[in-house]
């Protein structure tokens, strides 16, 4: 026995070696420094709170041999997971509460905050990440190696590696207050509910539980047919109802805590209810009141839309609106931030503060799909605390869209909000060290959603790049500041040389990554190409979005519906987005539509090549690993902004005729060059162009 066990700690070392799981970029924000000794206390022995107080034993940066009493109490002033710390002592009615409360301790330490009278509650209950792994190991939009999870269907014994890669991922987590997970993809393989895939699933919820992380699933809907043989997923069926009830009690055996599924339903060809003749609510209600005596919840997708409609931002409000009311208490409508698709920049989606008597979640995609995927450096907080803080006026001023889901101004049963994960195999996790940043920024609002980005950014950056060797003001100066700031405005840079003024969804097909506003072939889908969304004519750009047009704007409340209706009241940001403008439209610079185009484009360009000079110059403050590494990203994002600027000017030069402003950079490529070739293969490391597969790349 004792061979075979430390034969298998000398494989998982050799093993965590070669996956350069030792190095620093696998520890994420939680790099340790060496722990000073605490003497515990505690009125609980759950495995949540010795799991909380081996933490504190791990990285104890207070008074050495300090005294801390961890107790469970009945305190009204803490809801939920929250927690109040107060002089060498942390209070909460729930272990997790505890372990929430030891992590916020311990950060605070680090990043020199003060740690006393402090009471901190969750703002959702639910605090989920959603995997978009799939069974054969894939991650549909990842770009972090293949899944944590899974690694194929004739792959589902639970290796040592396994449990301790899920023990890392479950203590991070736990360590920004992240309290769930549903892992696998929402495109749901119905065989993920096969009794050999749930006894995987019960092994990940069994390492995730004692760091409170409940375990979720993304089910496919024709999971009855397709699984279980039955004729039909009708959710009306007794038959398909018993299927279900059988699947559920079967999945509570296993995970008796098991928080619930997740339902992307006729979405993108996926089944629902609608393939029966049934509606979104009697699909989501039947799985809803199975789950119910088990204390599950259903999140319901509300991401759909279909050809023939006019306008795409129109449909899931449409196709919502009718059933308010209607869902169960245990069903929460899970809505992506925008109207149209986690596109760099939208205005928030209008069925935010629409539904009054139905639960609603936001869903927030981490993974860098339409924001130059593991290439680019897009720090995300900004971009979700724009969503978050948008008015709704739904209940009057001030009902923005934090408020309306997180409970504040509906006393909702259920409240949740979900983040698409972008995490993989890879030993940094994120595909780059700065994407770690957007993990720990959706976490951290996913618990406190009035934060603001910069605060997050500086305790993401004390917390992975401080070094004691530094002096703390050379360190702030010379480091914090200017890449706090660079990462800051990183997110405005890629809306800036990719999508500015309200313009969205001009990518390149399929893959997501680099330009392609003339990507239009004639068997395509016009919702998924970018000319139905630009709408470049000679006369103008945009699309009208007024009542002129499709009438979104009536689908907000006022004032916004009057103020987005006016191209002079709409915040600039959003103007492309909701009006069709003439090329001489004369925006708030003073400038012409089309010259404030160029100047958009313009300085998205130059913001990158900024962020490159401030860079180089903080190679001192940081290891040479992270230092090439994220020289070598802003190289590749300049050149992609490059790339991006230029086609999009050249290709809307062609309605719009008129002359790049004379004071710009010219540009460098060719129209037909860019057309030719597939954007993520152009680039080659260093700089260069990569022939060999330019000539073989069909776009
Ligand atoms: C789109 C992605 C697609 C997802 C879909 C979704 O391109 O891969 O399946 O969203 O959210 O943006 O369901």
């Amino acid at each position: 026995m004792k061979i075979i066990r430390s034969t298998s700690v000398i494989l998982l070392i050799i093993f965590l070696a070669i996956k350069g799981y030792g190095n620093d970029a696998h520890e994420l924000w939680l790099k340790k420094q060496p722990a000073k000794s605490v003497v515990i206390s505690s009125n609980n022995k759950s495995v949540i709170v010795n799991n909380a107080i081996e933490a504190l034993k791990n990285g104890w940066q207070g008074e050495n041999n300090a005294r801390l009493k961890l107790r469970i109490v009945k305190d009204k002033a803490i809801n939920n997971d929250g927690f109040k710390l107060d002089n060498n002592q942390i209070k909460a009615n729930t272990p997790s509460g505890i372990l929430y409360g030891v992590y916020e301790l311990l950060r605070r330490q680090q990043t020199g905050e003060n740690t006393n009278s402090i009471l901190s509650n969750p703002s959702y209950q639910n605090r989920i990440l959603n995997h978009w792994d799939n069974l054969d190991g894939s991650v549909e939009r990842g770009y972090a190696g293949n899944s944590i999870f899974w690694r194929g269907e004739k792959d589902l014994a639970v290796t040592a590696n396994d449990l301790e890669l899920w023990k890392q991922y479950a203590i991070a987590n736990a360590s920004i207050g992240i309290n769930g997970s549903a892992i696998n993809n929402v495109n749901a393989s119905p065989k993920m509910l096969s009794s050999a895939v749930l006894q995987r699933v019960k092994s990940i919820a069994d390492v995730l539980r004692p760091f409170g992380i409940k375990t979720y699933l993304s089910v496919n809907f024709a999971s009855p047919a397709v699984l279980g043989g039955l004729k039909t997923s009708d959710p009306l069926n007794a038959d398909v109802i018993k299927w279900w009830k059988a699947k559920a009690d079967e999945i509570y055996k296993l995970v008796p805590d098991f928080g619930g599924f997740l339902v992307k339903a006729n979405s993108e060809g996926e089944p629902g209810p609608q393939d029966f003749g049934r509606n979104h609510a009697d699909g989501a209600n039947m799985m809803a009141d199975i789950l119910k005596p088990y204390g599950g919840i259903v999140m319901w997708r509300a991401f759909v839309y279909s050809p023939s409609n006019k306008d795409r931002a129109l449909q899931a409000y449409l196709e919502f609106m009718p059933f308010d009311g209607k869902f169960r208490d245990n069903v929460i409508i899970q809505v992506k931030n925008g109207p149209i698709d986690f596109q760099p920049r939208e205005p928030f989606s209008a069925l935010f503060g629409a539904m009054k008597k139905t639960s609603v979640m936001p869903e927030f995609q981490i993974t860098q799909e339409y924001l130059g995927h593991s290439n680019q450096l897009a720090f995300l907080a900004p971009m979700w605390e724009e969503t978050l803080n948008s008015d709704t006026y739904q209940n009057g001023e001030g009902s923005t869209v934090a408020k309306v889901t997180n409970g504040s101004i509906y006393n909702q049963k259920y409240t949740a909000i979900a983040g698409v994960a972008n995490i993989g195999l890879d030993s940094n996790w994120c595909g780059y060290n700065f994407a770690q940043a957007n993990w720990y920024a959706y976490g951290r609002l996913a618990w406190n959603d009035k934060l603001k980005s910069s605060q997050i950014a500086d305790e993401w950056l004390k917390l992975t790049f401080k070094s004691e060797k530094e002096n703390a003001d050379n360190w702030t100066v010379g480091f914090l500041e200017p890449v706090k700031k660079m990462m800051l405005e990183s997110r405005e840079a890629v809306v800036n040389y990719s999508m500015p003024l309200g313009l969205h969804h001009i990518f390149a097909a399929h893959h997501h990554y680099g330009p392609g506003p003339w990507w239009a072939p004639k068997n395509a889908r016009p919702d998924w190409t970018p000319p139905y969304y630009h709408q470049a004519d000679s006369t103008g750009l945009g699309f009208n979005r007024t009542k002129t047009g499709s009438n979104a704007v009536s689908q907000y409340h006022e004032p916004l519906t009057s103020q987005l209706n006016n191209a002079a009241t709409t915040p600039e940001i959003y103007l492309l987005w909701f009006h069709h403008l003439s090329w001489d439209y004369k925006t708030k610079s003073g400038r012409k539509l089309w010259d404030e185009l160029c100047y958009s484009y313009d300085k998205g360009v130059n913001q990158v090549r900024d962020f490159q000079k401030t860079w180089d110059k903080i190679e001192n403050y940081v290891d040479s690993t992270s230092f090439v590494e994220m020289q070598k990203l802003l190289k590749h994002q300049a050149f992609d902004a490059k790339v991006y600027s230029d086609a999009c000017v050249m290709y809307f030069q062609q309605f719009s005729k008129r002359p790049i402003p004379f004071e710009l950079e010219r540009p460098v490529y060719n129209i037909e060059f860019l057309q030719s070739i597939d954007p993520r293969l152009i680039y080659q490391e260093g700089g260069n162009f990569n022939t060999s597969k330019i000539l073989n790349s069909k776009h």
